[in-house]
């Protein structure tokens, strides 16, 4: 796909659908993942069954009506189709269980629509400093900070060998993503770093006739965080008293980046683009469509990006043919 200016969006309702389907098979997998069998997950889905009837019940009675409604409007005219399919497809069965992406979308905080009207693009600022940041480390707004991490070793040792070859040497690494960071696939068949780290090198490569790919995970791991850590830095213009995350992502990969989505975080993101170009589409929150735009816009290697992606809905890609590697993290 083209590299900037992209193009079509999805409709508002398909995105969610995509989106949905991420985070539903995201859930189905972690659930198998700690020892669930189909039985299991019939127990818990199907509509026939007593106590999902009883979960849900509870879960209704705790929300309060407001949530309530909204879960069935959302429901219906969002899910059930989707779900209904999935269902059907993966494991023969209906579910009516509620998952997190339900529960955020119909409780997050509604966004104040002044964070995005007349906003029809990313805010642009040169490298500055701290005291030049200080207007707009809360402004809720998407900026990019030029050329931020421009100086980071990062941006020369950071590839796909780099992250395998730590992964080998620290001791329970692979574990450490598997039972308490987070592996996103995306849209590939990898179900752990371990199938990233063991693909073949021409796919590594992006080589014609291997499937492209792109993933993301968190790391947590004391040992890994301090190794990565000899390469970059907080971004300097960042405020003094921020708080930061204990955690930080690594993405990457080629062509189609992340589905459209929010995220349920608790601070605003940044993000150094270490190589590669990616563009970031990004939607406004439903209820700010009638006043806010989508828009998109290209980050270049060294730049740095603020986002509050729990506000926007954001979607990204790579230009063809390039490799992407960013580092990112929380602050707040
Ligand atoms: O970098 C990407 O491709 C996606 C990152 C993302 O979704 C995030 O940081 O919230
Ligand atoms: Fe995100």
């Amino acid at each position: 796909m083209a590299s900037t200016g992209v193009v079509s969006f999805m409709t508002s309702d398909s995105l969610k659908y995509h989106f949905l389907y991420e985070r539903i098979s995201y859930l189905n997998e972690t659930m198998l993942k700690k020892g669930a069998n189909i039985n299991d997950l019939r127990k818990v889905c199907s509509l026939s069954d007593n106590k999902s009837k009883k979960y849900f019940s509870y879960l209704t009675i705790a929300s309060g009506p407001i949530i309530f409604s909204s879960f069935i409007l959302i429901f219906i005219l969002l899910l059930f189709p989707y779900i209904d399919g999935m269902m059907k497809t993966v494991f023969g069965i209906k579910c009516m269980l509620p998952n997190n992406y339900l529960v955020w979308e119909a409780t997050r905080p509604l966004t104040d629509c002044s964070i995005c009207t007349n906003l029809s693009s990313a805010i642009i600022l040169p490298n500055l400093t701290r005291e030049e940041f200080k207007n707009y480390a809360y402004s809720y707004q998407p900026i990019i900070v030029k050329g931020a991490a421009y100086n980071w070793p990062a941006r020369k040792t950071f590839n796909y060998y780099f992250f395998k070859e730590l992964f080998d040497k620290i001791e329970g690494a692979h574990e450490s993503v598997e039972e308490e960071c987070q592996f996103l696939k995306f849209k590939t068949d990898f179900t752990s770093l371990r199938d990233v780290f063991n693909m073949p090198s021409e796919r590594v490569k992006n080589k014609k006739g291997y499937d492209s790919w792109y993933i993301g995970w968190s790391n947590c791991h004391p040992e890994v965080l301090k190794e990565m850590r000899l390469h970059y830095s907080k971004p300097h213009f960042l405020p003094l008293n921020a708080e930061h995350s204990h955690v930080d992502f690594i993405f990457m990969g080629y062509q189609q980046g992340a589905f459209m989505h929010l995220d349920y975080i608790t601070r605003l993101m940044w993000q150094a683009q270490l190589r590669g170009h990616k563009t970031w589409r990004l939607n406004p929150p439903p209820e700010c469509e009638a006043t806010c735009k989508s828009f998109s816009f290209e980050v270049h290697p060294g730049d740095i990006l603020l986002l509050d992606t729990r506000q926007w809905y954001h979607d990204t890609h790579i230009r063809d043919g390039e490799f992407s590697i960013t580092v990112s993290s929380e602050y707040g």
